[in-house]
């Protein structure tokens, strides 16, 4: 018997992939196809175990879908542009090219290495101009279509990593990447306008089937809908100054007003005012900080404006303010306030004495706010509100915003919480954005012609808060495109988030010179089926695809608007219970498992170690488990693969109760396995199916010498070694490959189609078969459901008083209905 000897044979199979092209991309005509793809990797270096998760999921998912007969689509590139290249590069003092390129081909041989089957015919990598050359092209399109715009803006400025950051990447104040403390700069800047297609993303969020609802949610919320009326506030010298509010229904108990520091209309508002020195003062200090989200826990500040605004169903004069908790980019930048009944209106008015008035009672008696010890933020009926009073809120929201519509008060109107998207960075390392700047002509985009804009050299690229490519003259002038006059180009790069929009799409035909994609081949491979990666691109990267995806669709690049179907959160692996990662030390490299216990194994206990959606802890001394089981699969296959390939159903033989039971366990097996995969994506469960079954054919495998083992086990024995291989094929590909040959088989297991389970023998309960001879009833027998011929011919022979109608009579024929009956003609 040989040995299992993993290096050996991984390093054969991975040399047999390659060799014959296995993972290549097949579409054969009557097929269905597959999209599985996997969360493109940023090049960091060294690759541990918990990335190992995805690539790992994808692969054993993949070669699943290819034993399901599926044209299968596995690719694999590089989100390699982006500040984490730049601050590496300058830790160990090499460029980001170059720090980017070692990387790669590190990152390639430790993937090769999990035997995961890529389709490396389709890697791209962002930073290469053949790929960023069609971001620059997408930027145009953008562009042209009005959805590329430039402004000035208030952004958030990181003084570590000196560069502009999305409000998505602003956590709390601070950077997501370095936690410095974010400041604010006016900046002209390019945005891309998300907003556009608020709705349309927050409405088909809600019916994406195939997404974790989680996601959903996370997705809905920072878009952020909200339906509301604005009102139609006047000062008390005649200019209006709508407010945005959800709950009309609590206007009569506004109580003073507030606008952002950032309102446009504040210098004129607070002009020759007592209180305009203090207003000034306050709105330097504040301006341009509300934009932020996560605001709601920071110290409410303000100062009076000295001006009141009338409420417009009372004609009530009420104070207006100015605070930092009102956000300049959201509804009107104004609100009216409503201590009474919302949290960040009471906690102001109680720091600066503003009077409070309850208008919507929880039970309609309750009139006064005075015993307030916070907001009354319930359902509840209107009171101190006029006509209104007496009717209960809800209802009331829809008779006051009736009645403003009529009036000419107020419209209803939906807001979003969701910004434009800031695509603008002063960083070195990214696609450059194609424009040009001219004085005569203006913004002057780049022709398609013209693309790429190369990203050059740069000796100094090191981050200043001013873009690199700026020092560099040679890159900074250049001839207007359209005048040919001298102009200059723009500078800054784009958002990595930009490249990886479409990545999957160029997947499709990576070396495609005319184009990003054929439309066609979209067609036929886009949605992708299954995208696998983790939840912290909940929001960002899955928002930006989708939106981009739609306006590739309404240019009719692409036929679908939804580029993925069904996506899989991945949860992390963790060690000593913190998320792993080499900053925090905890890191455990694949090489040196793989080295002590093989590729196959450090495979399986990653798809074993839990649930593939939840965080796990990774136990060193569990992969051991994981060897000790192939080990154990190893030497039952070893055994099976000597008995003659006898083929045939296992089940007609009369088999005795083991057999029986092991055969059950088979078909259990295979349909647990399949339901698992297919249904849960329960990698982990259908490992412990594969395993329960290698237990059971322990039960009939003799410690020494298998010579004298009946025929019947020896099939039976075959058929569940041959389940088991299967089974756990995808997840251990190259040790099954090789017991697929060892068991005589002449082609390989990722060509096989998997075994389907026979009903039949997932029936445990015991029949009654009727026996009867020569037409009489004789009598019954009782036998596991699902048992053949020869086993019921013997359970009845076994049956004395049975047997005894057959003494000195030979048997000419026999009749069997499964389960039910049994009838011996005899002479
Ligand atoms: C009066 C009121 C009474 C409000 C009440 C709430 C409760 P969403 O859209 O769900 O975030 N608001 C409006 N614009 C704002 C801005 N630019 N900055 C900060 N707050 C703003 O909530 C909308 C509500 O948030 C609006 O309804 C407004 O306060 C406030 F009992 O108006 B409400
Ligand atoms: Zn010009």
């Amino acid at each position: 018997m040989e040995d299992y000897n993993f290096s050996e044979i991984e390093a054969k199979w991975q040399r047999y992939w390659k060799e014959k092209g296995t993972f290549h991309t097949n579409r054969v005509d009557g097929k269905p196809k597959y999209y599985c793809l996997v969360m493109f990797p940023y090049p960091s270096g060294e690759l541990h175990v918990g990335h190992g998760r995805n690539y790992i999921l994808g692969d054993a998912l993949m070669r699943w879908k290819r034993k399901l007969g599926f044209n299968v689509m596995f690719p694999i590139g590089w989100d390699a542009f982006g500040l984490p290249a730049e601050n590496a590069a300058l830790e160990h003092n090499t460029s980001p090219r170059e720090w980017t390129r070692h990387n790669i081909q590190r990152m390639r041989e430790q993937i090769e290495a999990w035997g995961v089957g890529f389709d490396w015919e389709r890697e791209v990598s962002t930073c290469d101009p053949d790929y960023y050359r069609w971001t620059q092209l997408i930027f145009l399109w953008m562009h042209e279509k009005g959805l590329a715009y430039r402004k000035e803006a208030s952004v958030n400025w990181c003084p570590k990593c000196s560069t502009v950051l999305a409000n998505e990447q602003v956590v709390g104040g601070a950077c997501e990447r370095c936690d410095s403390e974010v400041e604010l700069k006016r900046l002209e800047q390019w945005f891309f306008r998300i907003t556009d297609y608020a709705e349309e993303l927050l409405r088909d969020a809600e019916v994406l089937e195939g997404w974790p609802e989680r996601v959903r949610t996370m997705q809905a919320n920072w878009i952020g809908r909200s339906e509301g009326v604005d009102i139609h506030f006047k000062l008390d010298d005649g200019k209006t100054i709508p407010c945005f509010t959800t709950r009309q229904d609590t206007i009569f108990g506004a109580t003073y007003a507030v606008i952002s520091p950032d309102h446009p209309e504040i210098e004129s508002i607070v002009k020759g005012r007592p209180e305009e020195a203090r207003a000034l003062e306050f709105v330097k200090e504040y301006a341009g900080t509300t934009s932020q989200r996560g605001l709601e826990d920071t110290e409410k500040e303000g100062v009076p404006t000295g001006r009141y605004l009338i409420n417009p169903v009372n004609d009530e004069r009420i104070p207006l303010w100015i605070a930092n908790y009102v956000v300049g980019e959201y509804g009107t930048g104004a609100i009216m306030a409503v201590p009474a009944h919302d949290q960040r209106d009471f906690e102001f008015a109680r720091k600066y004495d503003l009077p409070i008035r309850m208008v919507i009672s929880p039970d309609g008696r309750m009139k006064d706010a005075a015993g307030l010890e916070e907001a009354y933020v319930g359902a509840g009926i209107m009171v101190n509100s006029a006509r209104f009073d007496g009717l209960e809120n809800e209802e009331g929201k829809r008779k006051v915003a009736d009645w403003m519509e009529e009036t000419g008060i107020g419209e209803r109107c939906v807001r979003y919480k969701l910004r434009d998207w800031l695509i603008s960075r002063q960083r070195y390392w990214g696609t450059p954005i194609p424009i040009i700047y001219c004085d005569k002509c203006g913004t002057v985009p780049v022709p398609e012609a013209d693309l790429p804009v190369l990203l050059p050299e740069l000796e100094e690229w090191k981050p200043s808060g001013e873009s690199p490519l700026k020092t560099l003259g040679a890159f900074v002038e250049t001839t207007c495109p359209a005048c040919g006059g001298a102009a200059r180009r723009e500078t800054d790069t784009m958002d990595t988030f930009v490249d990886s929009t479409w990545y999957y799409l160029r997947y499709l035909d990576p070396a495609d010179g005319e184009r990003p994609w054929q439309p066609a081949d979209a067609s036929y491979w886009v949605p992708v089926d299954m995208y696998i990666g983790g939840i912290e691109h909940a929001i960002l990267h899955l928002l930006y695809s989708r939106f981009v995806a739609r306006v590739f669709a309404d240019l009719g690049y692409l036929d679908t608007r939804e580029p993925f179907a069904n996506l899989f959160t991945q949860g992390m692996i963790c060690k000593n219970g913190l998320k792993m990662s080499k900053s925090k030390g905890n890191a455990v490299p694949a090489d040196d498992l793989i080295e002590r216990f093989g590729t196959d194994t450090v495979r399986l206990y990653t798809l074993f170690v839990g649930p593939p959606e939840k965080d796990v802890e990774w136990i060193d001394r569990s992969v051991e488990g994981c060897s000790r089981f192939i080990s154990r699969l190893w030497r039952a296959v070893a055994l099976v693969s000597g008995f003659e390939a006898t083929g045939g159903d296992p089940a007609a033989g009369g088999l005795s109760e083991d057999e029986l039971a092991l055969l059950r366990k088979s078909h259990w097996a295979i349909k647990k396995v399949r339901e698992d995969i297919e249904k849960r994506f329960h990698f982990n469960t259908a490992i412990s199916a594969v395993m329960e079954l290698v237990n059971e054919m322990y039960r009939l495998i003799p410690e020494k010498g298998s010579d004298d083992l009946p025929e019947s086990t020896k099939k039976v024995l075959r058929f569940a070694a041959e389940s088991a291989v299967q089974m756990v094929s995808p997840m251990t590909p190259h040790v099954c490959e090789e017991m697929w040959q060892m068991m005589g088989h002449g082609t390989t297991l990722l060509e096989t189609p998997l075994p389907e389970h026979d009903e039949t023998f997932l029936k445990t309960e015991m029949v009654n078969v009727v026996v009867q001879v020569n037409g009489k009833l004789r009598g019954n027998v009782s036998m596991p459901a699902g048992a053949g011929q020869e086993a019921a011919e013997k359970a009845a022979a076994a049956d004395e008083s049975i047997a005894k109608w057959f003494e000195g009579k030979t048997v000419r024929k026999v009749i069997y209905v499964k389960d039910k009956l049994l009838n011996f003609v005899i002479s």
